[in-house]
């Protein structure tokens, strides 16, 4: 094996040495990250049939990869935690034995590279060299993440600088699971049927066998940003989180940091570039990141949070110049989309990019599509991967290495009832636990009956490397240990009338109820006490612009006691599941919680 003079690091020699002898590819290519490499990979992918190069005037620089239909989304009942012991994975998570598991994909892994290149990529997850920054090396056979990881995360050279001879890094092996015998012809996206995306989070070492898509291949992403980085916080006192970032900047030019979790299809990469409506023009909106913040504790006190992230990897369908413009300029070019409808021009479609669909596409499968075929041109999960750079509101802070200080967190659930449109926690318990008992209801495209409550804890529910009670009782060690931990407020963008229809007109005259939460944590605003914490009154929120009644704002507002009863009846099921572990005091907070409501 040819080990490039600049690599210096024994540890990470002798490890890719072991994973080529195993994996057996035909070679074995140090990505040093040049834009050189880049366009030569490019030119590779599009002349094996795996990308289409987009129209150059209309997406320069921009492709399109159709995944193999079996090959969508995460798999999440083939994701495991593999602790020493089961109980440290806690009842939300698939264990399996590490011993075991290790004997099962060393099988797997045996040979699967055969008549493939072995690409190392050396990756930082945050700015280089931050002290709250991680660095990755993933073992790839597939140049899809290749491309992919030199847009998602800070990839190269340079990596081995910060690495030198001793520097600690997160392993990740990575195999589609499909070696080409002598002559074999490839295929546009080679997977397995069978797939495995494995942790190790004593050894912080991830093994993903099978798959090709986002979550399961671009290992930074979930698997080191939040499973296996959820559990080194644990350990070494931090926070490794499903949030977005923005920066919240008043008319007198003073910004506010807040950090917000969502389940899916609440609209967070939305909410991250959120443009403010005409009225608050003299409020601004800025992106540090839209889906995961890694916090730390300052000196002074303060939870300072990086983006591990150095792109967007988000969902297409539903993105418009309506919903988020700001993202629509981001993808302009430089992107590359995955299971998106390709236009006769040589453009991209989704559904709900435009309101009238173009009169003939090429859908997501490779096949003719038209408007009246019964058929979605992409598929629901169809994704844009773009740098985050090109993102006309990225925040001037964002690539700070010491982070940007947190005054609030919030979290939101798609909820047609029982959820207001905003509360704050009266302290930080009882914010841990309106995080903890948050949830979406199912919409049609996920499983489940349509209208059930999903509890998805912190948004965190597939993304916690370990026991999701010790999870809590973390986050409410982190609130006792910090001198000014941030304000907890919970969101409901999503509450129905009667009739079923929206009541808050949600995107940007969101701002108002940001605005509201700002004006709290600075001390300007008020708050009334209600049974779940403080909430505005109709005037404390701007309505300067938008005309919304007192009634409309007291239905959206409305704490439905029968409703609350039997919220609280889900919370204790919730908290049963965890018992073993779960800290006493949220059984507290939720008994005080039914006496408060029974109170009125
Ligand atoms: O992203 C959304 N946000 C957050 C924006 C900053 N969406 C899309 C969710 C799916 C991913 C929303 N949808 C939001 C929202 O605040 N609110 C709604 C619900 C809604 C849908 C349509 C309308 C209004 C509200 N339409 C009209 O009022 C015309
Ligand atoms: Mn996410």
């Amino acid at each position: 094996m040819n080990v490039p003079a600049y690599v210096k690091n024994e540890k990470a020699i002798t490890w890719i040495k072991d994973i080529a002898a195993l994996t057996k590819p035909d070679n074995v290519y140090w990505c040093d990250g040049s834009q050189a490499e880049n366009d030569t990979m490019y030119q590779q992918l599009v002349k094996s049939g795996s990308f289409i190069k987009l129209n150059e005037k209309k997406r320069p620089n921009s492709y399109l990869v159709r995944s193999d239909v079996s090959d969508v989304a995460r798999v999440e009942d083939r994701t495991f935690i593999c602790s020493v012991k089961k109980s440290d994975a806690g009842p939300t998570n698939n264990w399996a034995d590490p011993r075991e598991m290790k004997v099962t994909l060393n099988k797997l892994f045996d040979g699967c590279m055969r008549g493939r290149t072995l690409y190392v990529i050396p990756f930082s997850m945050g700015p280089l060299g931050s002290h709250i920054a991680h660095i990755g090396i993933e073992l790839t056979d597939s140049l899809y993440v290749v491309v992919n990881m030199r847009i998602m995360t800070r990839m190269g050279k340079a990596i081995w600088d910060v690495l030198g001879s001793d520097g600690d890094f997160v392993p990740c092996v990575h195999s589609v699971g499909a070696p080409l015998a002598p002559g074999q012809k490839d295929v546009p996206w080679p997977c397995n049927k069978e797939k495995y995306i494995v942790h190790y989070p004593e050894e912080h070492a991830i093994w993903s066998f099978g798959s090709g898509y986002g979550g399961n291949a671009l290992l930074g992403k979930k698997c080191l940003a939040l499973r296996i980085a959820s559990t080194m916080a644990r350990d070494q006192g931090w926070m490794a989180e499903h949030m977005l970032i923005v920066g919240l900047e008043s008319p007198q030019g003073q910004k506010t940091y807040v950090a917000a979790a969502f389940p899916s299809a609440c609209g967070k990469t939305n909410l991250a570039m959120l443009i403010p409506p005409d009225a608050l023009k003299t409020w601004k909106v800025t992106t540090v990141g839209d889906d995961i913040a890694w916090i730390k504790p300052g000196k002074d006190g303060q939870l300072y949070a990086i983006n591990p992230e150095n792109g967007y990897f988000g969902v297409a369908p539903g993105t418009s110049e309506k919903s988020n413009p700001n993202a629509m300029v981001t993808i302009k070019k430089n992107s590359i989309f995955t299971n998106v409808a390709l236009t006769p021009d040589g453009d991209v479609w989704w559904e709900g990019m435009t309101k009238t669909p173009p009169p003939q596409l090429i859908d997501w499968t490779g096949q003719q599509w038209t408007p009246d075929c019964g058929r979605k041109a992409a598929h629901p999960n169809a994704r844009f991967t773009t740098p985050a750079n090109q993102c006309p509101c990225i925040d001037s802070e964002w690539e700070n290495p010491n982070g940007v200080p947190i005054k609030a967190f919030i979290f939101g659930g798609r909820r047609s009832n029982t959820m207001p449109l905003i509360c704050q926690a009266v302290n930080w318990a009882h914010g841990v636990y309106l995080a903890a008992t948050m949830g979406s209801e199912t919409t049609a495209a996920a499983a489940g009956k349509v209208g059930q409550v999903r509890r998805d804890p912190f948004a965190m529910l597939p993304f916690c490397g370990y026991h999701m009670a010790e999870y809590f009782d973390h986050w409410l060690t982190m609130g006792r240990r910090v001198a000014h931990p941030p304000r907890i407020f919970g969101v409901n963008w999503f509450r129905v009338d009667e009739s079923g229809n929206f009541i808050w007109p949600g995107y940007g005259e969101n701002m108002r109820v940001l605005k509201w939460i700002v004006e709290r944590v600075n001390g300007s605003a008020r708050g009334f006490e209600s049974p779940l914490g403080w909430m505005p009154l109709y005037e404390d929120i701007d309505w300067n612009g938008l005309e919304f009644s007192r009634k409309q704002f007291d239905d959206l507002m409305k704490v439905d006691t029968e409703l609350w009863k039997k919220e609280i009846q889900l919370h204790e099921e919730l908290f049963m599941n965890l018992y073993d572990k779960l800290p006493r005091e949220l059984n507290s907070i939720r008994e005080l919680l039914l006496s408060s409501l029974l109170r009125g």
